[in-house]
């Protein structure tokens, strides 16, 4: 160890050279942004955090934009591999990170779900990281119980904080109303799924199927949706506006009520179909075929495919 004497202490060679730049910064002057003239160190230190603070605020995007999809059936093994599709949705949700709000998951986001006391199925663990990614960032979550995932109860809701509707939801933002439902069980016939629906839904058949153990239980239910239409990557075809249910059924919600914005799932078809009253009636598709979501920024609502 080198040591030199500075007139009042022996320091080492490393610690002068501290001192010396020190000295330099602090006795260096420069022009400050309003034209005065500042040391050095105050200088730098002021414009760092300025800089911080603008790299904090420009990184920040204003987040006001309203987010909604459906039907992304996880689980479903059509075509693609599951992680691919995953990996998809959960670059979609890293894209509306910026500028999301809020996100609506309007159901049948899982193939099939149950929460058993003490377990949840296997699997999603991209996908729900990203969905905890958000909520934590402050996006307020809603999902909404489909068909396919009518059995969530309080496990999104406490992991991720999520809001879960089980039927219909209606906001306001903007002066703009909205009628959202995941589209199940509603319109004329479907008299079947509309009877099996309430049996399903019954706390003595939820109690019932949370006596079989989960490899028997989450196994009949996969083999299941595994028959159904999507499961099978198959498509679905617009049946004309008189024949579209969800058409007629939003028809006769306004003859009680207007809303600006009917959004539904469960039809597997994006549709944007202008009805009375300057209302319109919007399916937001599905993520086998069409990868589709509807974006609200405060004055419209525009129905999207995701690209990426
Ligand atoms: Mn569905």
């Amino acid at each position: 160890m080198v040591y030199v004497y500075n007139g009042l202490y022996l320091i080492n060679l490393f610690q002068a050279k501290l001192i010396r730049i020190f000295l330099f910064f602090r006795y260096t002057k420069v022009l400050n942004g309003s034209g005065e003239i500042d040391n050095f160190l105050l200088y730098a230190t002021r414009y760092i955090a300025y800089k911080r603070k603008l790299s904090k605020f420009g990184g920040m995007a204003i987040r006001d934009k309203i987010y909604f999809a459906s039907d992304f059936h996880l689980g479903a093994r059509p075509r693609l591999a599951i992680h691919e599709r995953e990996s998809r949705i959960v670059r979609w949700l890293d894209s509306i990170k910026a500028d999301a709000a809020e996100l609506y998951l309007m159901g049948d986001v899982f193939d099939f779900w149950f929460e058993y006391a003490t377990v949840v199925p296997k699997g999603y663990i991209r996908f729900l990281g990203k969905l905890a990614e958000l909520a934590d960032i402050g996006i307020k979550i809603t999902l909404f119980k489909g068909n396919h995932d009518m059995w969530m109860f309080g496990y999104l809701a406490n992991e991720l904080g999520a809001t879960i509707i089980d039927n219909e939801l209606v906001i306001e933002r903007n002066g703009k109303t909205f009628y959202l439902h995941h589209g199940d069980g509603l319109g004329p016939g479907d008299q079947r799924y509309k009877f099996l629906k309430k049996i399903f839904r019954s706390k003595l058949c939820q109690w019932l199927f949370a006596r079989l153990h989960p490899n028997l239980g989450i196994g009949i239910a996969q083999r299941w949706s595994a028959h159904s239409r999507i499961a099978s990557g198959g498509q679905e075809t617009f049946q004309g506006e008189a024949k579209e249910w969800l058409v007629t059924y939003a028809k006769e919600v306004l003859h009680h009520r207007r809303y600006d914005y009917f959004i539904f799932g469960h039809r597997h078809l994006p549709l944007d179909i202008a009805l009375p009253l300057g209302s319109r009636y919007i399916n937001l598709g599905e993520w086998i075929n069409y990868n589709t979501y509807a974006i609200f920024d405060g004055e419209k609502l525009e129905l999207r495919k995701w690209q990426g």
